[in-house]
């Protein structure tokens, strides 16, 4: 048995108010042919399918397209469920009789959990839940946390599952120790929303969502698929990709990576404006984030580099031009005579002091101003 796990997949988020959805459609595009080439007998989609609750229609489209190439053109079973990202309710919408073609979709959890029987395994579809959740479907009033929760529900599959089949487990939490990038959006405040890999390993394979990174824990057989595109910056350096989990009778037997290659990467780079407008920067069409290094002011820095670079995010300046010491608070800034707070502009602007002929200069078309602002 081949079974190809993702997750997170966000469709129609934004990042910086650029929609990602057209490289989402060429991600999964990508996804379906990998999808051909390893012969694969299911696919695992480990929550988080859209980026919000109510996603726009163009992200429903695209969700819907890709679920008919995969489920209905190419016959293969999907195993899916929801993610803190959507909304449990709408994502149930018809998964009653899409099981009928072998479209599982948990959207919501429920108070009794039963397994999918899938050729050699048993297959545990635990969508993305609050403790809260549990503890009303149970009336169990000792569930306080998400490992309490998740104590519970591996409890119940425990007494139901057959240890002749392969048992495999598909969820959407945060699991103790691992590595967070800046596109999750947290479950709780604070620590309370992790669980520990404890809870998960009897299991014969883990499929989760919600952590971006593909190597966000180390885990023998409990793995993050990680998100098909990177969506922070904080995700320069991963390389993300889909894995495709192969079982022989009810043994793991080997869990790869097949890397993905976006439409557009997610980079940094860095330069003076100078550098990087005159020796262009490989794949100019990616999307990135530019360093300045340049001292001083800088005239419509974002519009010179939107010239040859068409998708920057983020623009930011890498020398510390603010005072150096403590930041002075607002109320102190607004008790500054007006040449000393200008001076201090300027040198913040310019990097150069200001001379006492400029200050002189500055003093009378500042005396003008004031001047003019009476007569109004
Ligand atoms: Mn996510």
């Amino acid at each position: 048995m081949k079974l190809l796990h993702t997750a997170d997949l966000h469709l129609g988020k934004i990042v910086n108010s650029v929609s990602m959805l057209p490289d989402q459609r060429y991600i999964l595009e990508q996804i379906t042919a990998i999808i051909e080439k390893e012969q694969i007998d299911g696919i695992i989609l480990a929550g988080d399918l859209y980026d919000r609750a109510i996603p726009q229609v163009e992200a429903v489209n695209l969700l819907n397209d890709i679920l008919f190439q995969w489920n209905v053109k190419k016959q293969l079973p999907i195993f899916a469920i929801s993610g803190n990202h959507d909304s449990a309710d709408r994502l149930s919408f018809g998964s009653a009789w899409y099981e009928n073609h072998q479209f599982y979709m948990a959207g919501k959890l429920t108070a009794e959990i039963n397994p999918i029987p899938f050729m050699d395994s048993e297959i545990w579809l635990i969508p993305f839940h609050e403790p809260a959740v549990l503890r009303d479907l149970t009336g169990d009033k000792t569930i306080h946390s998400y490992e309490n929760a998740m104590q519970k529900i591996v409890q119940q599959i425990k007494q139901k599952w057959n240890p002749a089949k392969c048992q495999i487990f598909v969820g959407h939490a945060f699991i103790s120790g691992g590595i967070p990038s800046d596109s999750e959006r947290q479950l709780s405040i604070g620590h309370v929303d992790r669980i520990s890999t404890d809870c998960l390993a009897d299991f014969t394979y883990t499929a989760l969502g919600h952590l971006h990174h593909p190597h966000a824990i180390n885990h023998p057989t409990i793995f993050y698929s990680g998100s098909p595109l990177k969506y922070s910056f904080s995700e320069v350096n991963d390389r993300k990709s889909v894995r495709i989990v192969e079982f022989s009778g009810v043994k793991l037997k080997k869990v790869r990576e097949i890397p993905l290659k976006p439409k557009r990467d997610l980079r940094i780079i860095e330069g003076t404006l100078e550098e990087l407008t005159t020796e262009i920067a490989e794949n100019p069409n990616d999307y990135l984030q530019v360093n300045l290094t340049d001292q001083g002011a800088l005239v419509d820095p974002m519009g010179k580099l939107r010239q040859f670079y068409p998708n920057i995010l983020h623009l930011e300046r890498t020398t510390a031009i603010l005072s150096e010491g403590k930041p002075e608070t607002f109320t102190e800034v607004l008790k500054k005579e007006d040449i000393p707070l200008f001076a201090q502009f300027f040198e913040y602007a310019s990097g150069q002091v200001l001379t006492e002929e400029q200050k002189e200069k500055m003093q009378l078309i500042l005396n003008e101003v004031n001047r003019e602002a009476k007569d109004i």
